[in-house]
């Protein structure tokens, strides 16, 4: 069994790619809840739903969240009204979060919602979240303390980031399965996701890290940085303003306490003996996965 330590879009691409090399069965997402919020009285989850509409077929490419062949009447209404429309919900992609939200009204625990809904979208991975527990990911900004959303939606992740924080960090559990599901893999995965603000909160639950600082061997990482730029989002802004080297190098340098192996890009090869001094494993290819080929090759390498 593959146990994929998972954030949004970069996990939900490799999650895909996996389908290529191992059964949907074998493998298990453990989720990110930091970047989760409540809004007009809903929750939402958008690690979770990003994965999960990718994994179904439904996520919507253009924006990289939300469902495709998405429409946006609410939310036209909602702005007229003078409600918060800074944070967009689709009309399609409301419904997960009023049933998600009325299942959690009804005694239900995140985890049981999203087997719920993973269901009934045919998915046959396993989805957990983290943990059921609060766990916010929050940031001491220029401007002030910010929730993820307003930081990385209202203010585009576009001020300067002097600390992240991570409530609940201290008083939350990890939610069923999730530390079993790490002690017996045989293969966990750090998807190309954010070190910082989608991998870290993973890190902060009781359990976890310990368990990776043991299992060192057995975690093989994908860096999200390639040549020196994230993919997708601030990764590489935010590693330069919390002091870390915005590049594969320092990703791994992050990493290094409890993960075996690197896989790099082709375009970062250099970085290996450097990266190698940290009694790291490094693997070079291609890992952006544009296109079928790339993640099928990135897929074969994280299981080989
Ligand atoms: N990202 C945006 O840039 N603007 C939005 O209005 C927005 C709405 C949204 C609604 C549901 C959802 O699941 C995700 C949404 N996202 C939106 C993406 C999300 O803010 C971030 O990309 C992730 O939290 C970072 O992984």
């Amino acid at each position: 069994v593959i146990v994929v330590l998972s954030g949004g879009v970069g996990a939900a691409r490799l999650l895909r790619a996996l389908r290529y090399v191992v059964a949907p069965s074998d493998v298990t997402a453990i989720v990110n809840v930091g970047d989760d919020l409540e809004l007009h009285g809903l929750t939402i989850c958008p690690d979770l739903d990003t994965i999960t509409y990718t994994l179904a077929g439904l996520n919507n490419e253009e924006l990289g969240w939300g469902l495709t062949g998405e429409t946006w009447r609410v939310m036209d209404e909602l702005t007229a009204l003078g409600g918060a429309s800074w944070f967009r919900l689709g009309d399609k992609d409301l419904a997960t979060h009023l049933f998600r939200t009325q299942r959690l009204r009804d005694g239900a625990t995140k985890s049981a919602v999203t087997a719920e809904i993973t269901a009934r979208l045919g998915i046959l991975e396993t989805l957990l979240p983290v943990t059921n527990d609060h766990l916010a990911t929050r940031f001491r900004t220029e401007i002030g303390e910010l929730s993820f959303q307003e930081y990385f939606v209202q203010h585009h992740h576009d001020t300067v980031v002097e600390e992240i924080l991570f409530e609940g960090a201290s008083t939350c559990q990890a939610a069923p399965g999730v530390l079993a599901a790490l002690r017996s893999a045989e293969r966990i995965v750090i998807a190309p996701s954010n070190p910082l603000i989608s991998v870290a909160p993973l890190l902060q639950v009781p359990g976890v890290r310990e368990i990776l600082v043991e299992r060192r061997a057995h975690v093989i990482a994908v860096s999200p940085i390639v040549a020196g730029n994230a993919l997708k989002g601030p990764a590489d802004r935010l590693l330069r303003e919390l002091g870390y080297d915005s590049s594969a190098l320092g990703v791994a340098a992050y990493y290094a306490n409890f993960v075996g192996t690197m896989i790099i890009d082709d375009a970062d090869a250099a970085l290996a003996p450097e990266i190698r001094a940290h009694d790291m494993d490094v693997r070079v290819t291609t890992t952006v996965m544009a296109e079928r080929d790339n993640a099928s090759r990135l897929a074969k390498e994280v299981v080989a």
